[in-house]
């Protein structure tokens, strides 16, 4: 018999979570509990938040969390790091709000090569405002704002901060998904390796996870994780970028 236990770390009631039906980050949130207590961080762990759907994923988490405005998460967590070293401190962030309006927090904490480590949720999309266009937003992907699909020549080709900070001088970087299980065991081991890189104290360490909005994508559950694997990863090809401050 498989015994699949609730990490202690998640103590909200089935119904709370917040999230529309089908959406990625209560699998992520799932991960990061079982991460935090696996590698037993999960009594030092700190957490700091940006705006969007990705303060759910805080929800009844048992850790403390700093709420920071848009992309500054990565700041707010370099000053708790530094102040508090021997605690883990890691970052929940959308791809609004780390690539777009607070874009260059995490790039100067990767450049520092901060011991924080970032979890950058990308839905390709401003989830929570009612789905208008990010820099990750794809080609002729159509939102609120481009209601013609996104044009490359107005909005530019999908933004790639990830592969970005694998030029830096950093600890770990690498990019999972959660389309199934296998992606999903795949992106629970990135999550561990980047959160013992900060163990090790070997510096700045993220983890981008592909994550499917179903309900600002106009699509079912099943429809928004089968466009991940077949629109999203061509764009966002998956894997690890850097180990081991880049032996990779
Ligand atoms: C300083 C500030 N600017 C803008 C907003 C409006 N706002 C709230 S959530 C959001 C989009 C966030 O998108 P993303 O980071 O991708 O998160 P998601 O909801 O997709 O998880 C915006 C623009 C705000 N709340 N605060
Ligand atoms: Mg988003």
């Amino acid at each position: 018999m498989v015994v699949c236990k609730t990490p202690r770390l998640l103590i909200e009631p089935s119904l709370a979570t917040g999230i529309c039906p089908g959406c990625g980050y209560g699998i992520i949130k799932r991960l990061l509990a079982e991460v935090l207590e696996e590698l037993v961080i999960d009594e030092e762990a700190i957490g700091v938040y940006g705006i969007g759907c990705t303060g759910y994923v805080t929800r009844h988490f048992d850790i403390d969390w700093l709420w920071a405005q848009h992309g500054r998460a990565p700041a707010s967590a370099t000053a708790i790091k530094r102040l508090q070293p021997e605690k883990i401190v890691i970052t929940v962030q959308g791809d609004g709000d780390l690539c777009a309006i607070g874009c260059s927090e995490v790039i100067h904490a990767a450049v520092r090569n901060e011991k924080i480590t970032v979890f950058f949720l990308n839905n390709g999309i401003y989830g929570m405002t009612g789905g208008q266009m990010a820099p990750t937003t794809l080609p002729d992907q159509i939102t609120t704002t481009s209601p013609q699909g996104k044009s490359p020549e107005l909005a530019g080709m999908p933004m790639k901060m990830t592969e970005m900070i694998s030029v830096l001088p950093v600890a770990y970087v690498a990019r999972g998904a959660i389309y199934n299980p296998a992606e999903i065991r795949k992106t629970k081991g990135y999550m561990k390796q980047a959160l013992e890189a900060q163990v090790n104290n070997e510096g700045f360490s993220l983890v981008e996870i592909l994550s499917p909005c179903p309900t600002n994508w106009h699509m079912t559950p099943v429809k928004a994780m089968e466009r991940i694997k077949n629109k999203v990863v061509p764009y966002y090809p998956l894997g690890e970028m850097v180990t081991k401050g880049g032996e990779s």
